[in-house]
């Protein structure tokens, strides 16, 4: 008997097939892929980010409007730390960093934004309803409570008081490789389990059933960080790229080495002189080790892309990442490559 688990992955694998076929004939016209909409998102809390996304694309709409609706529902959930329940800085307070990219080009984020639940929101808000592109601080705060959205409670979540007051016994600094695994799920444990959690992000990038392309990335950053510290998931071409004609990118892990190579935008324009989306984010890891040479071995960073015929990719410094993919045929958590296995 097929369970469903493998109806599901037999039928994302035959339908890849199919739209593999698809893709080869329309590459002269990639707008032809009406009907094949997809999303892709980092890490396991994808699956459920994906779903939400779904509701969106599975009925025909925007790309921009699923990529929000997507990563809001890891903002809202008490089983992962990118949003208000999530790590705090050194000093005991949460600050979000988020952004948001549609098929136009038209960009908006914020970073260094305190007590608002869905920045991912008031990124998009930034984008639709200011000359800008970044908010920062209490000036996004402002905005986004000048735009309605309420200013919640300035309080840890239990978990992360709890994690706060043991990291506060040493107060050392050190981000914990792929730690996003370890709290995600059902049967996740505890957010803070051993003061371990230290970073969490998800970013999210889709195609929708006119073809075109939107992203979305939004993280609490690194735990204990630095008060004012910000991360590559607010910056455009860092966290997140599109490029409605080529493709879109988004990255998770250690951002201070994503800013380095600004990473999303690498990976885009990699796929412009003709990488696979995979063989793209490859190519941008391999740079960012060889800057980093041995240190390396110490840090995760992972890119995750698609490109305008719907192929998608992912490739990480670090075996363990792995990214959720969601298609008219099903969805799939699949393991990404990585340059140490
Ligand atoms: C950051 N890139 O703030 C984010 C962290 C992350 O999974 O991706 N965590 O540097």
């Amino acid at each position: 008997m097929i369970n469903r688990r493998k109806f599901i992955l037999s039928s994302v694998f035959s339908s890849a097939a199919v739209l593999a076929g698809k893709l080869a004939a329309s590459q002269s016209a990639p707008r032809n892929l009406k009907g094949n909409p997809l999303v892709i998102s980092t890490w396991d809390a994808g699956l459920s980010a994906n779903r939400a996304a779904w509701e969106i694309l599975g009925k025909g709409g925007r790309a921009l409007d699923a990529v929000e609706k997507g990563v809001m529902d890891t903002e809202s959930s008490i089983n992962c730390c990118v949003g208000l329940g999530a790590n705090p800085d050194r000093d005991g307070f949460v600050t979000l960093d988020a952004s948001i990219m549609d098929e136009f080009a038209n960009c908006g984020s914020v970073a260094f934004l305190e007590r608002i639940k869905h920045p991912v929101s008031v990124a998009r808000r930034v984008m639709e309803k200011t000359p800008h592109v970044m908010l920062v601080g209490s000036g996004a705060q402002q905005f986004a409570i000048a735009e309605g959205f309420p200013l919640e409670e300035q309080k840890l979540s239990e978990s992360a008081q709890k994690a706060y007051t043991e990291w506060l016994k040493t107060s050392e600094y050190k981000p914990v490789i792929n730690i996003e695994n370890k709290g995600h799920g059902p049967s996740a444990p505890s957010q803070f389990e051993n003061g371990e959690w230290n970073h969490d992000t998800i970013g999210m990038v889709a195609m929708d059933t006119n073809g075109n392309l939107s992203g979305s990335c939004t993280t609490s950053g690194m735990g204990f960080k630095m008060r004012g510290r910000l991360g590559d998931s607010p910056i455009i071409g860092a966290g997140l790229f599109v490029d409605n004609e080529i493709g879109a990118c988004t990255a998770t892990g250690q951002g201070e080495d994503v800013i380095r190579v600004a990473g999303s935008h690498t990976v885009v324009e990699l796929m412009r002189q003709g990488l696979s989306p995979e063989a793209a984010c490859k190519s941008a890891i391999n740079r960012i080790i060889r800057i980093k040479g041995d240190k390396a071995k110490s840090i995760q960073v992972a890119f995750l892309a698609l490109n305008k015929k719907g192929q998608v990719g992912a490739y990480a410094i670090q075996k363990g990442f792995s990214y959720a993919i969601r298609t008219n045929a099903g969805e799939k958590l699949i393991p990404a490559k990585s340059f140490y296995s």
